[in-house]
């Protein structure tokens, strides 16, 4: 028990359920297009493989998360409020919630704010995190379902917890990249590995 251990934990795919949310508002808007079912789903970038779909679909897919109330209305993975809430009360543990906002600022950045607040209440904005450039925020763990992390910091200080996601759950990790297979798996071990 020496130091404290800094975890940064992802939002969309991680905390709240982007793909979900995305796929549900998605056939609401566009009943008669097809669309990519989540056991189907490859590739972090929705927009590109809706675009390899059939090309106008690309910018469909943008018009979800550019609408109003998308962020906010996203609904929480299984588990992992309870999960980040009880990793808050640990001793020797500070929790951030990094994200990275989408660049159509109009509704992303303050939704993001909103849902935090809704799920963890308004002494919890104090933990959030937009960046567009993860590799520039220490840390000792970050838990993210994007499998290449990059930015201008060549050696990020953390070590990258890839979360089990539909789009990445295919991808064999290069050792000794970690996975998190969900919120049931043992994260307490993983928090744990990294402590002095
Ligand atoms: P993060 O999960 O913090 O790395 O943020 C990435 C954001 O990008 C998240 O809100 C999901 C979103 N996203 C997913 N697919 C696409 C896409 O094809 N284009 C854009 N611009 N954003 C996407």
């Amino acid at each position: 028990s020496g130091k404290r251990l800094r975890v940064l934990v992802d939002m969309d795919g991680v905390l709240a359920d982007f793909e979900g949310g995305f796929l549900k508002k998605y056939r609401a808007r566009y009943p008669e297009d097809p669309f990519i079912t989540l056991q189907d789903r490859r590739g972090f970038w929705v927009s590109t493989q809706y675009g390899q779909l059939r090309s106008d679909l690309c910018e469909k897919a943008i018009s979800i998360w550019e609408s109003k109330d998308f962020f906010m209305e996203l609904e929480p993975l299984p588990g992992g409020v309870e999960a980040v809430r009880e990793m808050a009360q640990m001793e020797n543990t500070d929790v951030f919630l990094c994200t990275s906002p989408i660049n159509h600022i109009q509704h992303c950045p303050y939704e993001k704010y909103a849902w935090v607040e809704k799920h963890f209440g308004h002494d919890f904005l104090e933990q959030v995190i937009l960046t567009r450039d993860k590799t520039v925020i220490s840390g000792d763990i970050l838990i993210d379902d994007k499998p290449d992390i990059l930015g201008v910091e060549p050696a990020p200080t953390w070590e990258h917890i890839l979360f089990t996601a539909c789009h990445n759950k295919h991808l064999s990790l290069s050792p000794p990249q970690r996975r998190l297979l969900s919120w049931a798996d043992d994260w307490k071990a993983i928090l744990d590995s990294r402590r002095q």
